[in-house]
């Protein structure tokens, strides 16, 4: 084999992998990339080191293309949900680094999630004050997008486990917001943005009475309602606004992913559903399971709801309130035109609509087709309303073939489809492990030379793909160059961390057409499954390295009451409480001791006075389960019960400076029979 393998290096192929490998390091000193020289000497180096690695050429060459040398940094971002983990990931392609997690829905402690900033944002999305949450499970992340396109600024996730809904802010990477929607218990955990960023969508799943009501399960059918939610995004506050947000219902059909029409189809949404048998499982009886009742018919509905319409009848205030939320009901929805419902085979996971709006694409997991509508067709059979029937609720439902553009057969087990700039789809094949490349039909069909609709080519995927991402992929204008599959089940691709194994992201090459498309980096994920990813050109994010001094990341504007230089002081405030205003910079907390009396209330305003890009200071107090993330320039405040005496070291948890352990001060709280304050 290994002569086999010498013969391979020799070749002009093996050549021009060693110069792509080399052009990497040239480009790391920033010398202009252009020829690279390689004496013989390097390549005799290669050679010994492919031979004892083990590694062939196409190997040599996915190394250049994805090793960042020290210092370069990635031409993409890719923002990854993190599944039951509850948070985001942020990860550099082609590099395939994880940059850093973004605490959302589950505390934290590295970045100080949940004690300061992050207690107010999580207690905002509580059950109520009794039922505090403290996990999530991210499914579909959302950049915000202006014309269809990312514009950088906002993320936007929800938690399938809650129903909740949470704003990222791009400019420091923190969380803003969570809502609880109120009338739902769990969603799909995925929202979608309209081409502006008006409406942040969030569509339900598993039907249960609005509002949280019982009922018995035998009334599923009569009680038991599906939902999708839009949030009115307030882009100059960076927050939804919960009173112009409004829920339709919908059968107690599972709705599964939504996607938002853009261009051609702009104003419309659509929704996959599951389920439309409606059933409940009875399996405790000796009944069908709800996997087999719930797949008994051959097709399923996917729903076409026009927001604009439905955002009318909302102002012109037909809607109810169910525990305080506005609700455009269902009989409403269909008497005003707003909703209808599509025919789509069979038990669907995933719909998604081409750059250009033209085409709605949905995938049928237990059929090998993708079935492709054409919204121009859409739209006129709704403006004739000429429907094939209705729903048992009175949806009028379109005929199949009326608004079907084409359908290919990918695979099986298709799941979600992605787009590149040369006029390709991809679609994930859950069962197949693969993911394929078809050709896009309509304005694509002269980016591309083969005929549209149809196959293309087949990558293998290295377990069980769920999600893919292309850069850019499902906005106007993608961008091409590379795809990521995220690999359900990873099985023997890494060291076996015993019976718990990470999933596995496959960075994929798709800057040629045709058939090639090779895997070039594994990244397995060992925090969480991400279920859907985003991946935006590093160059349209413009993040912040420092705060102003004394900045409150809730507000993004200084907090008057941040302890400046000369500002540091224990003092009692007219609220009672014990107010303690600390200044932060490298090596000490000012001030150093800190004595209060056992029972008091103490609200402690900590500011980082750093300007320096990374002198991040920690802040925890032993004893009273306190940790802050204090970042340069950002200030907080908290606040507990010195509800025992005893001498309590405080410390920074970041190894900030040299003299990094000597940060530290005594949090005094003195017995109350003794206090002589
Ligand atoms: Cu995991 Cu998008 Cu929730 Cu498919 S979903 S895999
Ligand atoms: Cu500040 Cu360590």
């Amino acid at each position: 084999m290994w002569h086999a393998f010498r013969h391979h290096l020799r070749s002009a192929a093996a050549a021009a992998a060693i110069a792509l490998a080399f052009a990497g390091v040239a480009r790391a000193d920033d010398k202009p990339a252009g020829k690279v020289e390689i004496s013989g000497g390097q390549v005799n180096e290669l050679q010994k080191i492919a031979s004892e690695r083990g590694l062939n050429v196409d190997d040599l060459v996915a190394a250049a293309k994805t090793y960042t040398p020290s210092g370069k940094h990635d031409e993409f971002i890719t923002f990854a949900s993190g599944g039951h983990s509850g948070q985001m990931f942020v990860i550099g392609v082609p590099s395939m680094r994880l940059l850093r997690s973004i605490a959302v829905f589950t505390p934290e402690p590295w970045q100080g999630w949940g004690y300061g900033v992050g207690n107010k944002v999580l207690a905002e999305g509580d059950l109520d004050k009794d039922h505090k949450l403290t996990w999530g499970d991210t499914h579909h992340p959302a950049l915000s997008e202006s014309n269809g396109e990312y514009d950088g600024q906002f993320l936007f996730i929800s938690d399938k486990a809650n129903a909740r809904v949470a704003v990222i802010d791009l400019r420091d990477f923190e969380t803003k917001q969570i809502l609880k929607n109120p009338i739902a218990l769990s969603d799909h955990g995925g929202v979608f943005v309209t081409p502006n960023s008006d409406y942040i969508i969030e569509g339900g799943q598993y039907p249960m009475p609005l509002g949280n009501k019982y009922a018995p399960i035998e009334q599923f059918k009569k009680t038991y309602r599906g939902w999708v939610t839009l949030w009115k995004f307030d882009r100059a506050k960076g927050r939804i606004d919960k009173d112009q947000s409004f829920a339709i219902e919908l059968p107690p059909y599972d709705q599964d992913l939504f996607d938002a029409g853009k261009l051609a189809s702009d104003g419309l949404i659509f929704g996959n559903s599951f389920n439309v048998e409606a059933a409940y499982g009875a399996i405790e009886k000796g009944e069908a399971p709800l996997e087999a009742a719930a797949s008994q018919r051959d097709m399923d509905y996917m729903h076409v709801v026009d927001w604009r319409k439905a955002e009318a009848l909302v102002k012109a205030g037909k809607t109810e309130q169910i525990n305080g939320f506005k609700v455009l009901r269902l009989d409403t929805a269909v008497k005003e035109g707003a909703l209808w419902f599509i025919p789509e085979p069979k038990s669907p996971h995933g719909v998604d609509v081409t750059p250009d709006g033209e085409f709605v694409i949905v995938s049928g997991k237990l059929d090998p087709h993708v079935t492709i509508y054409s919204t121009a067709k859409i739209k006129q059979v709704i403006a004739s309303g000429k429907f094939a029937s209705k729903d048992e609720y009175g949806v009028p439902v379109l005929n199949f073939d009326d608004v079907k553009e084409a359908q290919v057969e990918v695979g099986l087990g298709p799941l979600h489809t992605q787009f590149d700039d040369k006029g390709y789809a991809y679609t994930s094949l859950f069962l197949d492990s693969a993911i394929c490349r078809w050709s896009l039909g309509g304005s694509f069909a002269k980016l591309h030379p083969e005929k549209p609709w149809t196959v293309v080519a087949k990558a293998p995927m290295q377990y069980n793909i769920g999600h893919l991402v292309c850069a850019e992929g499902d906005t106007t204008k993608p961008a091409g160059h590379y795809m990521i599959g995220m690999n359900k089940w990873s099985v023997d691709r890494f060291f076996q961390t015993g019976p718990l194994l990470p999933q596995n992201f496959q960075l994929v090459d798709i800057a040629q057409g045709g058939e090639k498309m090779p895997v070039i980096y594994d990244l397995p994920i060992g925090v969480g499954e991400p279920h859907y990813a985003q991946m935006i050109k590093a160059d349209k994010l413009k993040p912040l390295a420092t705060y102003e001094v004394g900045t409150d990341p809730l507000t993004m504007s200084v907090d008057p009451k941040a302890p400046m230089p000369g500002d540091e002081k224990v003092v009692k405030e007219a609220d009672g409480k014990i107010h303690v205003y600390t200044t932060v910079v490298r090596s000490h907390f000012t001030p150093e001791n800190v004595e209060v009396e056992e029972g008091d209330t103490v609200v402690w305003h900590l500011n980082n006075l750093e300007q320096t890009p990374d002198a991040t200071h920690g802040f925890c107090i032993a004893g009273f389960n306190i940790n802050l993330s204090l970042e340069p320039g950002e200030a907080e405040t908290i606040e507990f019960k010195a509800d025992r005496a005893g001498t309590y070291p405080f410390y920074c948890t970041e190894f900030c400076s040299a003299l990094h352990l000597e940060m530290m001060g005594y949090f005094q709280v003195k017995p109350k029979a003794t206090a002589s304050r």
